[in-house]
């Protein structure tokens, strides 16, 4: 067992496991809804990755900021959002985070400091860049943390934004989810260098990598890399080895991975992990995680239901929101 799941006590362990669960039953309810028609557009499920959006939140304060890609229920979940708000999103309902118009790769809920999902690979490194600048200007204390992909780093606004961060010392952290495919491109194919934490000193910024175990090794990691930003020593790129269980988005049927890849990296699930902790070392009956894990199911078929009776969003709401003065 790592010594971050070790060294946690029973309450904090089983409340982070609790959120990953929730994240992890949310995502299989969307993907029945998907299958039922209920969920247009894509749809990018977090499931296996849990551990990194549930530790972050864990590292995080009231002010601090998170940008991500379009594979960002997970972090709306763990920052608080609703789960019924998030499946009325999806289901492109009034009642959504966003009123029903941004779906599945657009959540946003800022007053969770969950400022967006971002669909265009690469292309919010700039906008993370830019909150984590008026933070440094304002001086409030924030940090920004910027998720992405590796797919996500050979973009060219990726390399901008990172050289900006660390001209100017920037409060942000960049973490890269290293699930190993961009789509069904292993990283091999994309990067001439495995290791992309190696790109860090290039920026003039820290630099961190680990392969994923459970929630309370990514607080720990997170909150260094945050520390030396609310410290005003600059950025840091985290580069965290994941892997997800599902495929890119619900069209893909996944047919690229190798023999056996699948079942090796569900042995090492950090969900799995976490569990067995509170088993064994923390002695909580079965009976009680099963109980939890009922509870939590009910909680994502309400949520289903809350989106189902959900209306449709008003049609003028599209013009909303699109100029600062509405
Ligand atoms: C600029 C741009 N190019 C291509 C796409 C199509 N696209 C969507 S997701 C994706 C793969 C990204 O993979 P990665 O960054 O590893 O993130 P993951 O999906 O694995 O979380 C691509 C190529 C896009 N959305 N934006
Ligand atoms: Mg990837």
């Amino acid at each position: 067992m790592p010594e971050s799941l070790a060294s946690a006590d029973k309450d904090a362990s089983f409340a982070a496991y609790r959120e990953m669960l929730r994240i992890r039953r949310f995502e299989e309810a969307a993907a029945r809804a998907y299958t039922q028609g209920k969920i247009s557009g894509f749809l990018h499920l977090y499931i296996g990755q849990e551990a990194i959006a549930v530790g972050t939140a864990l590292a995080m304060r009231p002010k601090d900021r998170v940008v991500t890609t379009y594979r960002d229920h997970g972090f709306a979940l763990a920052l608080g959002s609703e789960p019924g708000q998030c499946m009325a999103e999806m289901f492109g309902k009034a009642t959504g985070l966003v009123g029903g118009v941004g779906g599945s790769m657009h959540f946003f809920d800022r007053d969770r400091g969950l400022w967006g999902g971002y669909a265009i690979v690469g292309n919010h490194l700039p906008v993370a860049a830019g909150h984590a600048f008026a933070s440094k200007y304002k001086q409030d204390g924030a940090v920004t943390l910027c998720f992405l992909g590796d797919g996500a780093v050979g973009i060219g606004p990726a390399h901008e934004a990172m050289t900006l961060a660390g001209l100017w010392k920037l409060p942000v952290v960049y973490v890269v989810e290293n699930n190993r495919y961009s789509m069904g491109t292993p990283l091999s194919r994309t990067l001439p260098v495995e290791d992309i934490t190696l790109r860090a000193p290039g920026y003039g910024i820290a630099a961190d990598r680990f392969v994923v175990t459970d929630p309370f090794q990514v607080r720990d990691r997170v909150s260094e890399a945050m520390d030396r930003a609310r410290k005003g020593e600059g950025a840091t790129l985290i580069e965290v080895l994941t892997y997800r269980f599902r495929g890119h988005s619900m069209s893909d049927p996944a047919k690229y991975r190798g023999p056996g890849e699948l079942d090796s990296f569900r042995s090492q699930d950090p969900l799995e992990a976490t569990r067995a902790a509170l088993a064994e070392r923390h002695a909580i009956p079965e009976s009680e995680l099963e109980a939890l894990d009922d509870t939590v199911s009910d909680e994502m078929d309400a949520a289903i239901r809350f989106a189902d009776a959900s209306p449709q969003p008003d049609p003028e709401h599209r013009f909303r929101n699109i100029y600062v003065e509405n």
